[in-house]
C-alpha cells in the first residue's frame, strides 16, 4: 500500500518503536500494525528491481511468491519516480510483543492520550485526572464520524454502538472491564452522557433524569475501599431505551449482587456505603439529624466499628454535603415523591440506630443463654423509624418461635445468636431498600407506551460491574466478585476468540488459530453441579453442625484442578489462579455469609410496619426469588432465540456456552447467596448476549492513583491476562464484519447496480460490488462475505454519498435546486 507524500497518516504516524532501522507504526485506518520506513534510505543510489529484490523487506512479502516481488518493486520505482513515499504495511509479519503495545500506550499516555483502539476494542487508561476532552464540543465532535478521523475516544464507542443500534435495528451492549479502580465507572458515565447527546429527545428533563441516574444509584451502591474510593459494590447494566430514529425514551437499570455485607461492618480503612455518610452532612446542615434521630454524638457501630471517626468531621465534610444536595436533587427531578424519600432516610437512620442496639446476656434460675437490650434508646428509635412496636422488635431480636410437629415453641437467642439476627435485619432492610430504588427509578424511566410501543424500541445496554479484587484478606464478597469478572472475561474470550474461529470454519475461510488463555476450566471448577465449589459450599451451608473447618476439608477433597490448592501453613484458607492473577480466600464466615438467613420472626414484625414504604419491602416473597423467576424465563428464552449477531452457522449450545452452567434444579425455597448469585449471572449473561458486543478495557496504570505514572510492570500484568494481545494478532488477520451474501446485496447494490435493477443476492453479485467500489483485502466463505472493519466504514461512505446524489438528481428533476 502507498500513501502519497504529506497525506496525514492517521493522526500523523505514530511511530511507536524503533527496531533496528525500522518504525512500526500503528494504523487505525487498515487496523494493522505496520513497518513505515523511508525505503530508499536503504540504498545509496536508485536501485533497480534487482536490486529491491534483495531487501530483506521485500524478501519476505507477498507471501515469498517471487513473480509477485517483483510487481511490488516495479510499483515501488514506479511510485516513488512519482514522487511518493513508500509505506509496507499489512502482508509483512510485524511481530507485536506485549512491549511494543506497551511503549506505544505509554507514549501516549505521556501525552495524557488515555485512548487507543486494538482493532475494535478500546483500551482506556486511568488517567487519575480530569481531562478536558468530555465537553458537549466533544460530543459533537465525534458524532458520526468514521473512527479513524478523530483520535480514539470513548464518545466514539458510545457512538458506534448507537450507530449500530439505528442502522442495524439492532440491540447493542457495551462491556467495559478491568480490575477494581481502573476507571469501568467513570467510563459508564461518559458513555450515558454521549448516548443522551445523540439520543436527542424533544424532552430535555428525560435527558437529565438519565444523567441522574448513575450517581444516585452510586450513592446507595458504592463504598470507599482499601483500592477505590468510589468502588462500585454491585453490578450495574444500565440498558438506555431508543425509538427506531433513535431518540433516546426512556432507560431501566438491573442490579446484580449488592455488597450488603458492608452495611454491618467494613474491612479496616474502608467505609460503609457513601449515602450513609451523605446524610449525615447533609441533614446535619439542613439541622434535621434530630428529625430522622441519627445519632449525633459518637458514629454509630455501622459506620465506625473501630471509632476512628469523629462525628465533627463527617458532619462538616463539604463533599458529603455536595453530594447530598445532588442526591436529593436525582431524588426529585427523577420523580420520587417526597415521602418516598423521607422514608428512604427514615430507614437508613433506622439501620444506623439498629447497629447500636446491644444485647446482655441475662442468667435466670431456670434459663442461661438468655439476652436483653441494656440500651433501650437505640431500639426504641429504631422501633420507632421503622413505625413498629419496640417490644415486637425486641422479642423478634432476642427469641424466635420455632415450629414442630404442629407445636410452636419459642426458643431464646443468646447475646451472639442475637447480635446475628440484628445485623441480619440490617442487611436486609439495606438490600431491599437499594431494589427498592432501583425499582422505583426503573417505574419512573419506562418509556411512554404513547411515544413507542415498548417492543418496537430498541436499547444500548452498558455493564458497569465491580472489578477484580485481591485484597491483603479476602473473602466470600471477594470470591464471588472475581468469579463475576471471571464470568465476564469468558464471555470476551468466547467472543473475541472461539466464536471467530468457529466462524472462520464454518464458512471454509482460512483461520490462522489464534491461541487464547481458555478460562473455561476454571469457571468449571466453580459453577459445575454438583461438584462446583460453589454447589459444594450450598451443600455445606445445608448442614447446621458445618464449620469453616468442614468447608476447607470439603474442598480439599472435591476440587482436583490445578487452579484450586489449599497452602500448608495458612490456615482456613485456599486460594485460586484466577484469569487475573492468584488470589488467597479466607473462608472465616463463609457458610453464614451465603446462608443469609432472615430469621421469620423479623419479617413478620417489620410487616407490621405503618411505614407504606417498609411494608412494601416486606410484603412480597423475597425479591430476589421474584428476579429469579424472570431471570429464568429470560434464560430459556435467550437460548431458545439465537442471538442475531453470531449469525446462522451457530447453534444453540453457542448461547449456553457463553453462559456456562445455565441449568438449574436447586430448589428455590432456600436460596443460598450462591446459588442466587448463579442466576444473577445467568441473568446478566442473557441479557448480554442479544446485543452486538462492543468492548472497554480499562486498564490502571499504577497502584498509587498518581496522574501521569505509567508502571510498565503493572499495566504489562493487565495485558496479559485481558487477552489484548491475543486481541491484536486475532483483529490484525481477523475479519470483524461478515455479512451474508443476501444482506449483502440487498445493503449495498445501489453501489454497483441502478436503483430499480434490483439483482439477484448472489455471490457474484456481491463480488460484483466489492470490486466496483474497489475494496481490496476481503474474502468469502460459503455464504457470507468477510470483511475487515474498515470495509464497512468505506462502504457506508460510499453509499451515503450516492445516496446524497440519488436525492440531489431528484430534488434537481423535480425542480427544486436551481
Ligand atoms: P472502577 O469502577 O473500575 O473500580 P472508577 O471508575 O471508580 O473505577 O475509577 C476510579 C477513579 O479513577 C475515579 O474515582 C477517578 O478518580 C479516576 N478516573 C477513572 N477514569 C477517569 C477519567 N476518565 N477521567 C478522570 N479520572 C478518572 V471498582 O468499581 O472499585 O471495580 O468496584
Ligand atoms: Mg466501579
Amino acid at each position: 500500500r502507498n500513501t502519497s507524500v504529506g497525506t496525514p497518516f492517521w493522526m500523523a504516524p505514530e511511530v511507536i518503536a524503533c527496531e533496528q532501522q525500522y518504525d512500526y507504526s500503528y494504523d487505525a485506518r487498515c487496523d494493522v500494525w505496520s513497518l513505515v520506513f523511508n525505503f530508499f534510505s536503504d540504498f545509496e543510489a536508485r536501485p533497480s528491481v534487482t536490486h529491491l529484490l534483495e531487501h530483506p523487506f521485500i524478501k519476505q512479502a507477498q507471501g515469498k511468491d517471487v513473480a509477485l516481488q517483483q510487481q511490488l518493486a516495479a510499483l515501488i520505482l514506479e511510485q516513488q519516480e512519482a514522487g511518493y513515499e513508500i509505506i509496507c504495511c499489512s502482508d509483512i509479519h510485524v511481530q507485536i510483543s506485549v512491549e511494543t503495545i506497551i511503549s506505544h500506550l505509554q507514549k501516549r499516555y505521556d501525552e495524557l492520550q488515555v485512548y487507543t483502539y486494538v482493532g475494535d476494542i478500546l483500551i482506556a487508561l486511568n488517567p487519575f485526572q480530569n481531562l478536558s476532552i468530555y465537553s458537549p464540543q466533544f460530543s459533537k465532535l465525534y458524532h458520526g464520524m468514521k473512527r479513524a478521523d478523530n483520535p480514539p475516544h470513548i464518545f466514539a464507542t458510545a457512538d458506534a454502538a448507537y450507530r449500530g443500534m439505528v442502522t442495524f435495528c439492532k440491540d447493542q451492549c457495551i462491556i467495559i472491564s478491568g480490575e477494581s479502580g481502573a476507571g469501568k465507572t467513570e467510563s459508564a458515565h461518559l458513555i450515558v452522557q454521549h448516548l443522551t447527546f445523540l439520543g436527542k429527545a424533544n424532552n430535555r428533563t428525560l435527558r437529565e433524569k438519565i444523567l441522574q441516574v448513575n450517581p444516585l444509584v452510586e450513592a446507595f451502591g458504592n463504598a470507599c475501599t482499601a483500592i477505590n474510593d468510589n468502588s462500585s459494590r454491585f453490578g450495574k447494566y444500565l440498558e438506555m431505551k431508543f425509538t427506531p430514529t433513535g431518540a433516546v425514551i426512556g432507560a431501566k437499570i438491573s442490579e446484580y449482587l449488592l455488597e450488603k455485607s458492608r452495611v454491618i461492618k467494613q474491612a479496616t480503612g474502608e467505609k460503609n456505603f457513601h449515602i450513609f455518610y451523605y446524610i449525615y452532612a447533609g441533614l446535619y446542615h439542613q439541622d434535621k439529624l434530630k428529625t430522622y434521630s441519627l445519632p449525633d454524638r459518637t458514629p454509630p457501630r455501622y459506620i465506625d466499628s473501630q471509632h476512628r471517626t469523629v462525628m465533627q468531621d463527617i458532619v462538616s465534610s463539604k463533599l458529603y454535603k455536595e453530594q447530598f444536595d445532588a442526591i436529593q436533587e436525582g431524588f426529585r427531578n427523577i420523580g420520587f415523591t417526597e415521602e418516598e424519600v423521607n422514608s428512604v432516610y427514615r430507614i437508613l437512620s433506622a439501620i444506623l440506630n439498629t447497629g447500636n442496639i446491644e444485647f446482655a446476656s441475662i442468667t435466670t434460675q431456670h434459663q442461661t443463654d438468655k439476652s436483653e437490650v441494656p440500651n433501650a434508646e437505640a431500639l426504641e428509635t429504631a422501633a420507632s423509624l421503622l413505625s413498629i412496636g419496640p417490644e415486637e422488635l425486641q422479642e423478634a431480636l432476642t427469641s424466635q418461635c420455632v415450629v414442630t410437629r404442629g407445636e410452636t415453641i419459642i426458643r431464646t437467642n443468646t447475646v451472639d445468636k442475637a447480635a446475628d439476627v440484628r445485623d441480619a435485619m440490617s442487611k436486609a432492610l439495606y438490600g431491599r431498600l437499594f431494589s427498592w430504588i432501583v425499582n422505583r427509578i426503573n417505574s419512573l424511566l419506562q418509556p411512554d407506551m404513547n411515544i413507542c410501543a415498548a417492543e418496537s424500541g430498541m436499547n444500548v445496554g452498558i455493564l458497569d460491574i465491580f472489578g477484580f479484587e485481591n485484597f491483603k484478606k479476602n473473602s466470600f464478597e471477594q470470591l464471588c466478585i472475581n468469579i463475576a469478572n471471571e464470568q465476564i472475561q469468558f464471555y470476551f474470550n468466547q467472543h473475541i476468540f472461539a466464536l471467530e474461529q468457529m466462524e472462520y470454519q464454518s464458512e471454509g475461510v482460512d483461520a490462522s488459530l489464534v491461541e487464547y488463555e481458555d478460562n473455561r476450566p476454571i469457571l468449571d471448577m466453580f459453577l459445575q453441579k454438583p461438584m462446583g465449589l460453589l454447589s459444594l459450599m450450598d451443600e455445606e451451608s445445608r448442614f447446621p453442625q458445618a464449620t469453616d473447618q468442614t468447608l476447607v476439608d470439603k474442598f480439599e477433597d472435591n476440587l482436583r484442578c490445578k487452579y484450586f490448592w489449599i497452602p500448608k501453613r495458612v490456615e482456613l484458607c485456599f486460594g485460586i489462579q484466577h484469569y487475573a492473577g492468584k488470589v488467597m480466600y479466607n473462608v472465616n464466615g463463609f457458610l453464614e455469609k451465603n446462608r443469609d438467613t432472615l430469621p421469620a420472626d423479623i419479617v413478620v414484625v417489620l410487616r407490621t410496619s405503618e411505614n407504606k414504604l417498609l411494608q412494601q419491602l416486606f410484603s412480597s416473597p423475597l425479591t430476589k426469588t421474584g428476579n429469579l423467576a424472570t431471570s429464568r424465563a429470560r434464560v430459556t428464552a435467550a437460548s431458545r432465540s439465537l442471538p442475531p449477531q453470531l449469525g446462522s452457522g451457530r447453534t444453540k449450545v453457542d448461547t449456553m456456552e457463553m453462559m456456562r452452567h445455565p441449568e438449574e434444579t436447586t430448589s428455590m425455597r432456600r436460596q443460598t447467596v450462591a446459588s442466587y448469585f448463579r442466576y444473577s449471572l445467568m441473568d446478566l449473561l442473557s441479557k448480554m448476549v442479544v446485543g452486538q458486543p462492543h468492548f472497554v478495557r480499562c486498564i490502571k496504570p499504577n497502584d498509587d492513583r498518581q496522574a501521569l505514572r505509567f508502571c510498565k510492570e503493572r499495566v504489562m500484568v493487565q495485558l496479559r491476562y485481558t487477552g489484548i494481545l491475543e486481541t491484536v494478532n486475532i483483529r490484525r488477520q481477523g475479519y470483524s464484519h461478515r455479512i451474508t451474501f443476501e444482506e449483502f446485496v440487498n445493503r449495498y447494490y445501489y453501489l454497483a447496480f441502478r436503483a430499480h435493477q434490483m439483482p439477484e443476492t448472489s455471490r457474484e453479485n456481491a463480488v460484483a460490488i466489492l470490486q466496483r467500489a474497489k475494496l481490496e483485502g476481503w474474502v468469502l466463505g460459503t455464504t457470507k462475505v468477510f470483511l475487515r472493519y474498515y470495509h464497512v466504514e468505506q462502504l457506508n461512505l460510499l453509499l451515503r454519498e450516492v445516496i446524497a446524489r440519488v436525492v440531489i438528481m431528484q430534488a434537481y428533476t423535480k425542480g427544486w435546486l436551481g
